[in-house]
């Protein structure tokens, strides 16, 4: 597997280098808004340590991934009144992996609307400014 590449765009977010929507942070994770999301509210949750993706993480901020994920599935299944939450992972270029720093994708939906394609459409800035303060407030209210 190759190493690491500390220029991948979303190294650059966790760097500050880039700017992002952001919904949730905490010592081990960082979560933002997709900027192509497949439904509202679609969120990217990351680990802050350099992992490229499940093969080399450590458990431990696996485990700070894993947390930050349900939490945020819960809470964007009330902030956008889903029936339901998509969770994907993808693993190098032959998984579906495009950007090489783990993320974990947390998609809320509706029953019977179907996901956008993948990384099809840019939503508007204000779109996501507004879902990203949504999320975020009720992340720490809860
Ligand atoms: P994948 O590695 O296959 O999980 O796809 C990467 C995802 O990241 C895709 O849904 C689009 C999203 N994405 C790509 N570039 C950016 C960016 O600069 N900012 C944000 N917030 N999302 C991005």
């Amino acid at each position: 597997m190759p190493s690491y590449d500390p220029n991948n765009i979303f190294a650059k977010i966790l760097r500050g280098e880039l700017p992002c929507h952001k919904v949730y942070e905490d010592d081990k994770v960082l979560a933002f808004l997709d900027i192509m999301p497949r439904a509202p509210g679609h969120t990217l949750v990351l680990p802050k340590a350099p992992a490229r993706n499940i093969f080399d993480i450590g458990t431990d901020d696996l485990a700070a991934v894993a947390r930050a994920t349900q939490k945020i599935a819960k809470t964007g299944m009330q902030v956008f009144g889903a029936d339901g939450v998509t969770i994907q992972q993808f693993n190098e270029g032959a998984g579906g992996q495009v950007v090489f720093h783990l993320h974990v994708h947390v998609i809320p939906r509706k029953a019977g609307v179907p996901m956008k394609p993948a990384a099809s459409e840019k939503e508007k800035p204000e779109v996501l400014s507004d879902n990203a303060l949504k999320l975020s407030a009720a992340l720490k209210a809860g």
